[in-house]
Protein backbone atom coordinates (compact mmCIF):
# COMPACT_ATOMS: atom_id res chain seq x y z
CA UNK A 1 0.00 0.00 0.00
CA UNK A 2 0.83 3.48 -0.99
CA UNK A 3 1.43 6.57 2.27
CA UNK A 4 -2.08 7.84 1.81
CA UNK A 5 -0.77 11.48 2.69
CA UNK A 6 0.62 11.18 -0.53
CA UNK A 7 -2.48 11.10 -2.36
CA UNK A 8 -3.15 13.35 -4.71
CA UNK A 9 -6.77 13.48 -3.90
CA UNK A 10 -5.74 14.32 -0.05
CA UNK A 11 -3.47 17.06 -0.80
CA UNK A 12 -5.72 18.84 -3.05
CA UNK A 13 -7.84 18.92 -0.46
CA UNK A 14 -5.76 20.13 2.16
CA UNK A 15 -4.49 22.46 0.04
CA UNK A 16 -7.73 23.75 -0.55
CA UNK A 17 -9.51 23.97 2.84
CA UNK A 18 -6.19 25.66 3.60
CA UNK A 19 -6.73 28.60 1.00
CA UNK A 20 -9.80 28.75 1.97
CA UNK A 21 -9.04 29.19 5.48
CA UNK A 22 -6.68 31.63 5.06
CA UNK A 23 -9.12 33.86 2.29
CA UNK A 24 -11.55 34.20 5.63
CA UNK A 25 -14.28 32.12 4.55
CA UNK A 26 -14.15 29.26 7.03
CA UNK A 27 -13.95 30.63 10.28
CA UNK A 28 -13.95 28.22 12.99
CA UNK A 29 -15.44 25.23 12.38
CA UNK A 30 -17.37 27.18 9.67
CA UNK A 31 -17.52 25.26 6.51
CA UNK A 32 -17.64 21.93 4.37
CA UNK A 33 -16.44 19.80 1.66
CA UNK A 34 -17.11 16.54 0.37
CA UNK A 35 -15.09 14.65 -2.41
CA UNK A 36 -16.43 11.74 -4.66
CA UNK A 37 -13.76 9.61 -5.08
CA UNK A 38 -13.30 6.47 -7.47
CA UNK A 39 -12.18 3.31 -6.18
CA UNK A 40 -9.22 2.99 -8.50
CA UNK A 41 -7.68 6.33 -7.33
CA UNK A 42 -8.17 5.37 -3.71
CA UNK A 43 -7.26 1.54 -3.84
CA UNK A 44 -3.49 1.75 -4.33
CA UNK A 45 -3.71 3.76 -0.87
CA UNK A 46 -6.28 2.18 1.19
CA UNK A 47 -7.73 -1.39 1.82
CA UNK A 48 -10.92 -1.44 1.00
CA UNK A 49 -12.55 -4.23 2.65
CA UNK A 50 -11.25 -3.04 5.59
CA UNK A 51 -14.34 -0.65 8.05
CA UNK A 52 -13.02 0.67 10.73
CA UNK A 53 -16.55 1.85 11.85
CA UNK A 54 -20.23 2.26 10.55
CA UNK A 55 -21.67 5.49 11.04
CA UNK A 56 -25.90 6.05 10.49
CA UNK A 57 -26.49 8.84 7.89
CA UNK A 58 -29.95 10.00 9.20
CA UNK A 59 -31.21 9.88 5.85
CA UNK A 60 -31.79 7.46 3.22
CA UNK A 61 -28.64 7.47 -0.14
CA UNK A 62 -29.69 4.81 -2.20
CA UNK A 63 -28.14 6.07 -5.56
CA UNK A 64 -24.73 6.37 -3.84
CA UNK A 65 -24.52 2.96 -2.49
CA UNK A 66 -20.90 2.34 -2.67
CA UNK A 67 -19.60 5.59 -3.64
CA UNK A 68 -16.53 6.21 -1.70
CA UNK A 69 -16.19 10.32 -0.55
CA UNK A 70 -13.43 12.60 1.41
CA UNK A 71 -15.26 14.57 3.93
CA UNK A 72 -14.75 17.07 6.56
CA UNK A 73 -15.42 16.29 9.83
CA UNK A 74 -17.98 17.74 12.17
CA UNK A 75 -16.99 20.36 14.43
CA UNK A 76 -13.70 20.37 12.68
CA UNK A 77 -11.47 23.12 11.49
CA UNK A 78 -10.33 24.18 8.08
CA UNK A 79 -7.20 25.52 9.39
CA UNK A 80 -6.11 22.52 11.08
CA UNK A 81 -6.85 20.21 7.72
CA UNK A 82 -3.73 20.49 6.69
CA UNK A 83 -1.28 19.57 9.96
CA UNK A 84 -3.71 16.71 10.78
CA UNK A 85 -5.39 15.46 7.58
CA UNK A 86 -6.76 12.00 9.41
CA UNK A 87 -8.51 13.61 12.50
CA UNK A 88 -10.15 16.18 10.49
CA UNK A 89 -11.19 14.80 7.24
CA UNK A 90 -12.32 10.89 6.62
CA UNK A 91 -12.94 8.66 4.05
CA UNK A 92 -16.28 7.12 3.91
CA UNK A 93 -18.37 4.51 1.54
CA UNK A 94 -21.85 4.70 1.31
CA UNK A 95 -23.08 1.06 2.55
CA UNK A 96 -25.26 -1.10 0.27
CA UNK A 97 -28.61 -0.38 2.93
CA UNK A 98 -28.32 3.05 1.45
CA UNK A 99 -28.32 4.66 4.97
CA UNK A 100 -25.30 3.81 6.53
CA UNK A 101 -21.89 5.71 6.02
CA UNK A 102 -18.64 2.88 6.44
CA UNK A 103 -15.80 4.72 7.84
CA UNK A 104 -12.45 3.78 5.78
CA UNK A 105 -9.42 6.19 7.15
CA UNK A 106 -10.04 9.28 8.95
CA UNK A 107 -12.08 10.86 12.05
CA UNK A 108 -9.50 9.37 14.09
CA UNK A 109 -10.46 10.83 17.48
CA UNK A 110 -13.75 9.13 17.20
CA UNK A 111 -15.24 12.26 14.95
CA UNK A 112 -17.61 11.88 12.55
CA UNK A 113 -18.70 13.41 9.21
CA UNK A 114 -19.79 17.35 8.78
CA UNK A 115 -23.34 17.84 10.32
CA UNK A 116 -24.05 18.90 6.15
CA UNK A 117 -23.77 15.44 4.86
CA UNK A 118 -27.29 15.53 4.23
CA UNK A 119 -27.00 18.38 2.09
CA UNK A 120 -23.81 17.14 0.45
CA UNK A 121 -25.07 13.76 -0.36
CA UNK A 122 -28.30 14.95 -1.80
CA UNK A 123 -26.65 17.52 -3.76
CA UNK A 124 -24.32 15.22 -5.02
CA UNK A 125 -26.99 12.85 -6.41
CA UNK A 126 -29.04 15.93 -7.92
CA UNK A 127 -25.76 16.99 -9.51
CA UNK A 128 -25.10 13.29 -10.53
CA UNK A 129 -28.20 12.93 -12.14
CA UNK A 130 -27.64 15.85 -14.64
CA UNK A 131 -23.84 16.17 -14.57
CA UNK A 132 -22.04 12.12 -15.05
CA UNK A 133 -18.58 14.13 -14.45
CA UNK A 134 -19.97 16.03 -11.34
CA UNK A 135 -17.27 15.10 -8.02
CA UNK A 136 -17.09 18.19 -6.07
CA UNK A 137 -19.84 19.69 -2.95
CA UNK A 138 -18.31 22.80 -0.90
CA UNK A 139 -20.06 24.78 1.46
CA UNK A 140 -18.41 28.12 2.68
CA UNK A 141 -18.77 31.26 4.79
CA UNK A 142 -17.13 34.07 2.28
CA UNK A 143 -17.25 37.91 3.87
CA UNK A 144 -18.19 39.44 0.69
CA UNK A 145 -21.51 36.99 -0.34
CA UNK A 146 -22.45 36.96 2.89
CA UNK A 147 -22.49 40.87 3.36
CA UNK A 148 -24.12 41.26 0.51
CA UNK A 149 -26.90 38.80 1.83
CA UNK A 150 -27.60 41.80 4.07
CA UNK A 151 -28.14 44.51 2.34
CA UNK A 152 -29.25 42.97 -2.03
CA UNK A 153 -32.72 40.86 -2.72
CA UNK A 154 -32.75 38.11 -1.94
CA UNK A 155 -34.07 36.20 -5.07
CA UNK A 156 -32.36 34.41 -8.37
CA UNK A 157 -32.98 36.91 -10.69
CA UNK A 158 -31.78 40.30 -9.13
CA UNK A 159 -28.93 38.82 -7.42
CA UNK A 160 -27.09 37.24 -10.27
CA UNK A 161 -27.76 39.50 -12.49
CA UNK A 162 -26.19 41.68 -9.79
CA UNK A 163 -23.14 39.54 -9.68
CA UNK A 164 -23.03 39.16 -13.43
CA UNK A 165 -22.72 43.30 -13.56
CA UNK A 166 -20.04 43.44 -11.53
CA UNK A 167 -17.11 41.51 -13.11
CA UNK A 168 -17.11 40.91 -17.18
CA UNK A 169 -16.23 37.14 -16.69
CA UNK A 170 -19.37 36.33 -14.02
CA UNK A 171 -21.43 35.66 -16.96
CA UNK A 172 -19.05 32.98 -18.21
CA UNK A 173 -18.38 31.45 -15.27
CA UNK A 174 -21.70 31.29 -13.94
CA UNK A 175 -23.95 31.46 -17.03
CA UNK A 176 -26.50 29.26 -14.95
CA UNK A 177 -26.61 31.41 -12.58
CA UNK A 178 -26.60 31.78 -8.45
CA UNK A 179 -29.67 29.66 -6.44
CA UNK A 180 -31.49 31.31 -3.25
CA UNK A 181 -32.76 29.94 -0.48
CA UNK A 182 -34.44 32.04 2.30
CA UNK A 183 -32.27 31.65 5.84
CA UNK A 184 -33.60 27.83 6.77
CA UNK A 185 -32.17 25.93 9.73
CA UNK A 186 -28.76 24.59 9.11
CA UNK A 187 -27.70 20.32 9.36
CA UNK A 188 -31.25 19.47 8.79
CA UNK A 189 -32.37 16.67 6.09
CA UNK A 190 -35.00 19.34 5.44
CA UNK A 191 -32.19 22.42 4.25
CA UNK A 192 -30.61 18.99 2.29
CA UNK A 193 -33.49 18.87 0.47
CA UNK A 194 -34.17 22.24 -0.76
CA UNK A 195 -30.22 22.58 -1.53
CA UNK A 196 -30.76 19.74 -3.89
CA UNK A 197 -33.72 20.67 -5.53
CA UNK A 198 -31.96 23.93 -6.13
CA UNK A 199 -28.53 22.11 -7.52
CA UNK A 200 -30.70 20.22 -10.33
CA UNK A 201 -30.71 23.53 -12.09
CA UNK A 202 -27.95 25.83 -10.38
CA UNK A 203 -24.24 24.65 -9.22
CA UNK A 204 -24.33 27.73 -6.64
CA UNK A 205 -26.84 27.78 -3.94
CA UNK A 206 -26.82 30.77 -1.62
CA UNK A 207 -28.08 29.71 1.84
CA UNK A 208 -29.47 33.28 2.87
CA UNK A 209 -27.85 35.25 5.77
CA UNK A 210 -25.45 32.13 6.35
CA UNK A 211 -23.22 31.25 3.26
CA UNK A 212 -23.12 29.75 -0.19
CA UNK A 213 -22.77 25.78 -1.70
CA UNK A 214 -20.99 25.56 -4.60
CA UNK A 215 -20.94 21.90 -7.23
CA UNK A 216 -18.48 21.07 -9.71
CA UNK A 217 -16.58 18.23 -11.62
CA UNK A 218 -13.03 19.18 -9.30
CA UNK A 219 -12.26 20.67 -6.12
CA UNK A 220 -10.31 23.42 -7.95
CA UNK A 221 -13.79 24.31 -10.58
CA UNK A 222 -15.59 24.20 -7.68
CA UNK A 223 -13.55 26.56 -5.37
CA UNK A 224 -13.11 28.86 -8.49
CA UNK A 225 -16.69 29.42 -8.95
CA UNK A 226 -17.38 30.02 -5.27
CA UNK A 227 -13.87 32.61 -5.89
CA UNK A 228 -15.94 34.47 -8.57
CA UNK A 229 -18.80 35.11 -7.05
CA UNK A 230 -17.09 36.47 -4.09
CA UNK A 231 -14.95 38.81 -6.02
CA UNK A 232 -18.33 39.77 -7.47
CA UNK A 233 -19.80 40.48 -4.18
CA UNK A 234 -16.89 42.36 -3.48
CA UNK A 235 -17.09 44.63 -5.85
CA UNK A 236 -20.80 45.49 -5.17
CA UNK A 237 -19.87 45.85 -1.33
CA UNK A 238 -16.90 48.31 -1.94
CA UNK A 239 -19.31 50.42 -4.52
CA UNK A 240 -22.85 49.73 -3.49
CA UNK A 241 -22.87 52.96 -1.19
CA UNK A 242 -21.36 55.13 -4.37
CA UNK A 243 -23.24 56.09 -7.03
CA UNK A 244 -22.97 54.44 -10.06
CA UNK A 245 -21.47 55.77 -12.68
CA UNK A 246 -20.90 53.03 -15.00
CA UNK A 247 -22.18 49.53 -15.65
CA UNK A 248 -22.11 46.21 -17.97
CA UNK A 249 -25.27 46.34 -19.75
CA UNK A 250 -27.54 43.37 -20.30
CA UNK A 251 -26.69 43.64 -24.33
CA UNK A 252 -23.24 43.30 -23.63
CA UNK A 253 -23.72 40.22 -20.93
CA UNK A 254 -25.56 38.85 -23.84
CA UNK A 255 -22.58 39.78 -26.14
CA UNK A 256 -20.13 37.97 -23.51
CA UNK A 257 -22.36 34.78 -23.44
CA UNK A 258 -23.06 34.61 -27.04
CA UNK A 259 -18.88 34.85 -27.83
CA UNK A 260 -17.84 32.11 -25.30
CA UNK A 261 -20.75 29.80 -26.38
CA UNK A 262 -22.00 29.23 -22.86
CA UNK A 263 -25.62 28.39 -22.00
CA UNK A 264 -27.40 31.47 -20.23
CA UNK A 265 -30.23 32.12 -18.02
CA UNK A 266 -31.88 34.41 -20.68
CA UNK A 267 -34.43 34.79 -18.54
CA UNK A 268 -32.19 36.50 -15.52
CA UNK A 269 -31.67 39.59 -17.89
CA UNK A 270 -34.14 42.55 -18.94
CA UNK A 271 -33.77 42.54 -22.54
O1 LIG B 1 -19.86 22.94 9.37
O2 LIG B 1 -20.70 25.67 8.11
O3 LIG B 1 -23.26 25.03 7.99
C1 LIG B 1 -20.19 24.19 9.85
C2 LIG B 1 -21.11 24.88 8.92
C3 LIG B 1 -22.53 24.54 9.03
ZN1 LIG C 1 -22.15 26.91 7.20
Amino acid sequence: MKDILTAPFLNEMMQTTANMYRLGWDERNGGNISYLLEETEVSPYLDLSHVLRTLPLGFHAPSLEGRLFLVTGTGKYFKNVEKDPETNLGIIRIAKDGQTAELLWGYQDGGKFTSELPAHLMSHMARLSVDPQHRVVMHSHPTYTLAMNYVHKLNEKELTHTLWEMCTECIVVFPDGVGVLPWMLCGTNEIGEATAKKMKEFRLVIWGMHGIYGAGKSLDETFGLIETVEKAAQIYMLTAHLPRMNTIKDEQLKQLAEFFGVSYRKDFLNL
